[in-house]
């Protein structure tokens, strides 16, 4: 499926080869960026994107409604996992609404839900579900037509430090807005710590320009912050324009690993070699949508958007290869096979799990509480067009059950999250966001 970026009817900005542009453009970006006072006045170079369409997607874009491909899985399980054998009866009840465009969520320490709406707006909801007003500080480049805020995130130890991390597009410099291409922002990481009366962001401070158009982020075990950075996606975008995932030059289509100070780990997978960005740590991925960390391994885990068919759930390792768009179980949005429909190739991995038809998975989460026993070490996934909260049954990194939960509600859900009171809670996308909580019954 398609993220919500912006359709512009203008003119495409760049000509000459897009390729070698964004091999150039990523150098230079890193350079920058490595030598630049970490300020919010870093310099943002432009990445080239595809050429904006003349008005609205025409017939021959395609579309990604379901079309009867499904293709054939590498193992029993890897898609259309059965029904699980055993579920739990839930109850769902409203924690706080009013939220619009919302995209993530989180909880502070002392049980407060830290949430970020895309048109780059932060709140706390109370724990009676009072929603605060926006925060104030928050980065005044912050670009949001189509793009913006992704992710709002506490450190490990904000109860100490009252830091939070933010990934939000940005224009890049010398951007004319009257003839931008389609997708033009730049995906940046920023540090900030929340004022002591928890009304405004300080001190912040860009750690990174992740190339992208967007993108989550998560704080591993050790501290490092895992950032995923999606090409360009959505109708009209073909993944043959894109073969930027499995450029080690360019950002994009990554996950990239920096230190919480925006420094590069010394163990990073390509750390040292001359043709490679320092901060990646996997390639080969899409359009992430969701992140979390694996309550045992400490590996990240993420859902990640196809173009037509092919959402995935992927398990993350160190300097490993996710395959777009050489593999994948989607075709283009025109219908067309991408790579002749090629789905698996030595020394790239394969998705722990698979939908096509999409249901564009978004926030994902593990469940390790014990209020629903019968869910322990489930890996739940809000489902956008699924309208859904999906349960995935593991045994180790293997699906062998799945179960669509909230159907009933028959919204577009787009997080979820494990709560201090080790009930689940899950975020409904559009104006009328709200979060819930399902509690057993
Ligand atoms: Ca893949």
């Amino acid at each position: 499926m398609l993220m919500i970026h912006a359709l512009t009817t203008v003119a495409a900005l760049a000509a000459g080869n897009p390729l070698t542009g964004a091999v150039a453009a990523a150098a230079t970006a890193w350079g920058t960026m490595a030598l630049a006072p970490a300020t919010q006045a870093a310099t943002v170079p432009a990445v080239p994107r595809p050429a904006a369409q003349a008005g609205p997607p025409k017939p021959e874009d395609g579309s990604a409604a379901p079309d009867g491909y499904a293709p054939i899985p590498q193992w029993l399980g890897q898609t259309r996992a059965p029904h699980p054998a055993k579920s739990a009866a839930y109850e769902v009840q409203t924690v706080a609404d009013g939220l619009a465009g919302a995209f993530c969520f989180d909880f502070l320490p002392d049980g407060r839900i830290i949430v970020g709406e895309r048109a780059g707006r932060i709140t706390i909801v109370a724990k009676d579900g009072t929603v605060s007003a926006p925060l104030d500080g928050m980065p005044p480049d912050l670009w949001a037509h189509g793009q913006g805020l992704f992710e709002v995130r506490p450190d490990r130890a904000f109860a100490a430090n009252r830091t939070i991390y933010l990934t939000y597009t940005v224009l890049p410099d010398g951007s004319n807005q009257a003839a931008l291409p389609r997708s033009p922002g730049v995906l940046l990481v920023a540090s900030a710590t929340l004022s002591a009366d928890d009304r405004r962001l300080e001190r912040v401070k860009v750690l990174l320009n992740a190339e992208g158009t967007g993108g989550r982020l998560i704080q591993a075990p050790d501290g490092t912050l895992l950032i995923t950075s999606t090409i360009p996606s959505g109708v009209g975008i073909t993944a043959s324009e894109w073969p930027q995932p499995q450029q080690l030059t360019s950002g994009m289509g990554k996950v990239l690993r920096i230190n919480a100070d925006g420094s590069i780990p010394k163990d990073n997978p390509f750390t040292g070699r001359a043709d490679a960005r320092p901060d990646i740590y996997a390639l080969g991925v899409r359009d992430v949508q969701g992140v979390a960390i694996h309550p045992r391994s400490g590996m990240l885990w993420i859902s990640e958007h196809g173009p037509r068919g092919g959402d995935e759930i992927n398990a993350i390792a160190k300097g490993k290869n996710y395959g777009f768009p050489v593999i994948g179980y989607g075709r283009d949005y025109s219908g067309k096979p991408i790579n002749g429909d090629k789905t698996a190739q030595e020394g790239m991995e394969q998705p722990a799990y698979f939908w096509t038809p999409d249901i564009a998975p978004a926030g994902i989460a593990f469940y390790t509480g014990t209020r629903f026993p019968a869910w322990q070490g489930d890996l739940f996934v809000s489902a956008l067009a699924g309208k859904s909260l999906v349960r995935l049954v593991l045994i180790g990194d293997r699906v062998v059950g799945e179960e669509r939960l909230l159907t009933e509600l028959n919204a577009r859900i787009r997080g979820v999250v494990q709560g201090p009171d080790e009930m689940l809670y899950v975020l409904t996308d559009g104006a009328a966001g709200k979060i819930l909580r399902l509690v057993p019954k």
